[in-house]
């Protein structure tokens, strides 16, 4: 079922404040378009039985036979803030709790680069897609690097956690260091392409502002820090935000003394692995024999999109 009206789509074109248009960019075969499905699905315009194999947005034909997305396709949505995330973003919104959102899937091989120049045009933030197997290819650089150039602020989505978890049976602090090292490696090509004090002001990404999503676009699942430090924030006492960044980086929480710790000498575990990584390989380990994943579904990465704005 569609969880929206067009009539609702048509209300919301009025007021500009709501409107987010982005799009999708990665190298070619990161996930883009298993990602959109997932999204689409989250809008209800696609069964989630289908999310991520349909490839919605690849709507040509040769695109379906070849497995490759050939043009650029956007599809609109529709998305509803809850209460406390629309203050959190301080803006204008007395009208509307929801957003229109013009999700822009590009295509990732070479020769079609001009598919991408022209959804970067009329878009005004970037999903940057990274398979956290593959890490930063070369056209992962290049679209960047355009978006950059066209002013815009990017937000980046690691890819393929299950194939991470599944295939490559990796430990969570080795996957807290691949996702590190491909964080580091995206905010080098952003520090290289825009000046700090230039005019689009300081735009690396971080999960520990939200700005990095995890998650899997074959499986519909994603989060952000924000999900757990929401969760955890009245266990610890800590307030959210706070708590994002000691959920990330080199901080670690002795379970026993139950005091946080810059390193792991006093015997504590990375917060990252501990909080968030350990939890969704149980869910990996319990429901590895094909069983639907929906519990982690989420769609935060596009929420986080709108925080940035
Ligand atoms: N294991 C796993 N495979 C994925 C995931 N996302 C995509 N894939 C697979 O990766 C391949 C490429 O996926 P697409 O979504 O077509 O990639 P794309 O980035 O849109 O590719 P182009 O548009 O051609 O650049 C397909 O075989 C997908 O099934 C994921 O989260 N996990
Ligand atoms: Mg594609």
């Amino acid at each position: 079922m569609v969880n929206f009206t067009i009539d609702q789509i048509r209300e919301i074109m009025d007021i500009k404040t709501n409107i987010r248009n982005m799009s999708v960019i990665a190298h070619v075969d990161h996930g883009k378009s298993t990602l959109t499905d997932s999204l689409v699905s989250k809008a209800g315009i696609i069964s989630s039985a289908k999310a991520g194999e349909q490839r919605f947005t690849d709507t040509r034909q040769d695109e379906q036979d070849r497995c490759i997305t050939i043009k650029s396709t956007a599809i609109s949505m529709y998305y509803e803030l809850s209460k406390k995330d629309l203050d959190a973003i301080q803006q204008e919104t007395d009208k509307s709790h929801g957003f229109l959102i013009n999700l822009i899937d590009s295509p990732g091989h070479v020769d079609f680069s001009s598919e991408v120049t022209a959804a970067l045009r009329v878009t005004d933030g970037a999903l940057v897609v990274v398979d956290c197997v593959s890490g930063v290819c070369v056209q992962t650089e290049t679209v960047l690097r355009q978006a950059i150039a066209e002013r815009i602020k990017p937000v980046l989505f690691m890819n393929k956690l299950d194939l991470a978890i599944l295939t490559l049976q990796m430990g969570a602090e080795d996957m807290y260091q691949t996702f590190q090292r491909i964080i580091e490696n995206v905010n080098v090509i952003v520090s290289t392409y825009c000046e700090e004090d230039g005019p689009m002001g300081d735009i690396q990404v971080s999960p520990a502002t939200g700005t990095v999503g995890f998650g899997s676009g074959l499986h519909g699942w994603a989060f952000t820090l924000k999900q757990f430090a929401e969760m955890y924030s009245s266990k610890f006492g800590i307030d959210e935000k706070k708590l994002m960044r000691k959920l990330w980086g080199d901080s670690f929480y002795n379970a026993k003394t139950k005091k946080w710790e810059k390193d792991d000498s006093g015997g504590g575990r990375r917060a990252f692995c501990q909080f968030i990584l350990d939890t969704i390989l149980k869910v990996y380990g319990v429901l590895k024999n094909g069983g639907f994943l929906s519990i982690l579904e989420d769609i935060s990465f596009c929420m986080h999109f709108i925080y940035r704005k």
